[in-house]
């Protein structure tokens, strides 16, 4: 890996969005290689449940929102918080079982080796998203959304819409997350911005897991983030053609953030 972590061990973290997510919480916990993890950023956005009590129980470092964001808006406080706490490698895992946390040391591999600076935990190249559980009109709108954004990048993604992703500090601290949505389309445009300032990219195989606990966004949800990510396609494209331009695909992160923030992200890089 390049950059300032060049003489010592690289520091990651891994940040948990949540909302509600108090039943299953402890057993994502549970599951995370602790020798691979250097801290764990809990981030609740209001949840009515007992998410907070637990993150402080399982010792996180928790931060409680004022109002309630949104999953994007989840998001920007995990990575400024990331950032400022000096991570060099951020891991974003939901706390509701979804995902595999013992598949984070694949996961920042490619990361660590300096092969990419993005890494998607990938349910299409797993064991079977249909067996895992997904349900069937998502397995569709993803394989279908998954292939309209390869065709806009040029790409061959596998899967687009995983909750699993590991990034760089250089990544997180270049493209302008914080313009980004603070809805579910926050996630379609990082994976826009990664592809217009064209940083790396890989993807692991994860096994899908889907039950009760674990999925909350339902049809109407889905149908509006399908629309939503349809729209960042076309403002990618706008914007590659020149026909009209989105500050989220030219600013960079400290242009846009608050000198105080951005001079404490700047401190975090140089622990
Ligand atoms: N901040 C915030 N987070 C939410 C909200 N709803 C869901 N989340 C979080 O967003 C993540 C994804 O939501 P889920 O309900 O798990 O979505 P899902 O049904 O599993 O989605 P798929 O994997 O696409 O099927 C989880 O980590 C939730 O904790 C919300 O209203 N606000
Ligand atoms: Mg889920």
């Amino acid at each position: 890996m390049k950059s300032s972590s060049r003489n010592r061990k690289p520091k990651v973290i891994v940040v948990m969005p949540a909302y509600n997510a108090a039943q299953t919480l402890e057993k994502t916990y549970r599951d995370i290689p602790k020798k691979v993890v250097d801290k764990i950023i809990l981030v609740d956005d209001v949840s009515k449940d007992d998410t907070v009590k637990v993150a402080k129980r399982l010792g996180l470092k928790t931060i409680v929102h004022i109002q309630n964001k949104g999953y994007g808006g989840n998001q920007k406080t995990c990575y400024i918080e990331a950032l400022k706490d000096g991570a060099d490698v951020v891991v974003m895992l939901h706390p509701d079982y979804q995902y595999d946390s013992r598949l984070i040391p694949e996961m920042i591999a490619p990361i660590l080796n300096g092969h990419a600076d993005f890494v998607l935990g990938s349910r299409m190249l797993g064991e079977g998203a249909l067996r895992g559980g997904m349900p069937f009109y998502k397995y569709v709108s993803n394989k279908v959304l998954t292939f309209l954004e390869n065709e806009c990048f040029g790409k061959h993604y596998s899967e687009l819409h995983t909750g699993f992703r590991a990034y760089s500090r250089k990544l997180l601290t270049t493209i302008p997350f914080t313009l980004n949505s603070d809805d579910f389309v926050f996630d379609t445009e990082v994976i826009a911005q990664v592809e217009m300032f064209k940083f790396a990219s890989s993807e692991i195989p994860v096994p899908t897991r889907y039950f009760k606990e674990a999925s909350s966004i339902n049809f109407v949800r889905s149908s509006i983030y399908g629309l939503a990510t349809l729209k960042v396609m076309a403002q990618f494209l706008l914007h590659k053609w020149g026909i009209r331009k989105y500050a989220k695909f030219t600013k960079t992160l400290p242009e846009v953030l608050s000198p105080f923030y951005a001079a404490q992200i700047k401190k975090g890089g140089k622990r």
